[in-house]
């Protein structure tokens, strides 16, 4: 078995971003002009009328201020609330892979390697713009890359599942190294009228370069020491989107299928999930957990993350212990932890030790113990 490095990591941002004041002035518009316009149905209780949704409660409930994002002006249009994207020839690179291919160039960068020292790509992400061809192989294709590459979704954990089959294909050989990068547009499947969840989500686009260790020469290098995963059935984070929705006969002219989730729910089950299988999985490797420098968690909810964080370490976590990036990146699914890895980390000596964690829609856990080469 192959000792396996995070040799580099890369991070796409679009250039557009959206605070939360705008986003709030654009819910709140629609909602006026639904009300005026349903104003009778209101009334006669056939309808309830849209109330405002608020700055303060956005920053109060998630820590969220503000969200990169594929397209502005179409999200921000109180007659529209999509982002606007439009279709592309064939002939064309995917939006993905284009978000995905900028990632990976600074990943490999980061790690001083080319096309020809990579054996494979995996896309992981919570949505792909296409069932096929894979958008792994068109990034395969766009970077140069030969050897294989598939498609994989596990919503928020895709990147952390994503290291684990990177990890395993390297240390068994079939692999010398891997590109997995995580293209989230999740704006494309936010309902920007429903006032509980239009404020949770950004788009962004992350990539790690896994390595085996004796081959990686990079300056900053990180061994996989453990990962660990977890799924458990949920329906209270699910998105119904699929190739059968249009064979449902009453289906016909019925709005897309978005995300949609028990907030409060997923926050109850999730969280002590979360510091159990973290904490488990450093008893098992004899680590404890005054010994970690860091937690790079997960990007969905600021309480969140202070809860895990408090429960992991036993005493009230700072920013070092749990850095957070989801106040100006909002929650960008499996990108988050990543970006958090990404960012934060200048400080790491050699032997200083990380978690890097996911969790989400499944449920799905996945933690990752680094330790700096
Ligand atoms: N403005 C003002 N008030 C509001 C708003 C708003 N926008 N929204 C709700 N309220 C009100 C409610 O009406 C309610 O009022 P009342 O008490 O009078 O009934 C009150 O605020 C409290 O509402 P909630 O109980 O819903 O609020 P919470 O405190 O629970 O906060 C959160 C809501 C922020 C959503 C919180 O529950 C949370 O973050 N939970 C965890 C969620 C999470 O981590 N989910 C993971 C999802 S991501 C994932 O796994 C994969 C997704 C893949 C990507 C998909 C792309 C789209």
């Amino acid at each position: 078995m192959h000792e396996v490095v995070i040799s580099g990591t890369g991070l796409y941002t679009p250039p557009e971003a959206i605070s939360n004041e705008e986003l709030v002035a654009s819910f709140n518009a629609w909602a006026d002009r639904y009300n005026r316009e349903h104003a009778e149905a209101i009334a006669q209780g056939e309808l309830p009328p849209q109330a405002h949704s608020s700055v303060e409660f956005i920053v109060k409930a998630s820590g969220i201020r503000s969200r990169y994002v594929v397209d502005k002006a179409g999200v921000l249009d109180p007659e529209r609330m999509v982002p606007a994207i439009p279709e592309r020839p064939d002939s064309e690179p995917s939006v993905m892979c284009e978000m995905a291919v900028a990632a990976a160039r600074d990943a490999m960068t980061a790690a001083g390697i080319g096309p020809q020292d990579l054996d494979a790509v995996l896309v992981a992400a919570s949505n792909m713009q296409r069932p096929y061809p894979a958008i792994a192989v068109e990034v395969q294709d766009a970077l140069g890359v030969r050897g294989w590459g598939f498609d994989m979704n596990v919503a928020c954990s895709s990147a952390t599942f994503g290291i684990q089959q990177a990890r395993d294909a390297i240390a068994m050989g079939s692999a010398r190294a891997v590109l997995m990068v995580n293209p989230e547009i999740c704006t494309g499947h936010l309902n920007f009228r429903d006032r509980d969840s239009h404020f949770i989500f950004g788009d962004v686009c992350t990539a790690v370069v896994l390595q085996r260790a004796d081959l990686a020469t990079s300056a900053e290098q990180y061994a996989v020491v453990d990962s660990c995963l977890q799924t458990l059935y949920s329906n209270n984070i699910r998105n119904n989107f699929g190739f059968l929705n249009r064979a449902d006969p009453r289906g016909i002219g019925k709005a897309d299928k978005l995300f949609v989730q028990e907030g409060r729910k997923v926050f109850k089950e999730v969280c002590p999930a979360v510091a159990v299988q973290i904490t488990e999985q450093l008893e098992r490797l004899a680590l404890p957990a005054a010994d970690l420098k860091r937690l790079w968690l997960h990007q969905a909810n600021l309480s969140m993350n202070q809860l895990i964080a408090r429960r992991v370490l036993g005493r009230e976590p700072t920013e070092e212990d749990a850095p957070t990036i989801l106040d100006e990146y909002a929650n960008t699914s499996s990108a988050g932890s990543v970006i958090a890895f990404h960012k934060h980390r200048a400080d790491f000596s050699s032997g200083d030790t990380g978690v890097l964690c996911s969790f989400g829609a499944g449920y799905s856990i996945g933690s990752v113990v680094l330790r700096r080469r």
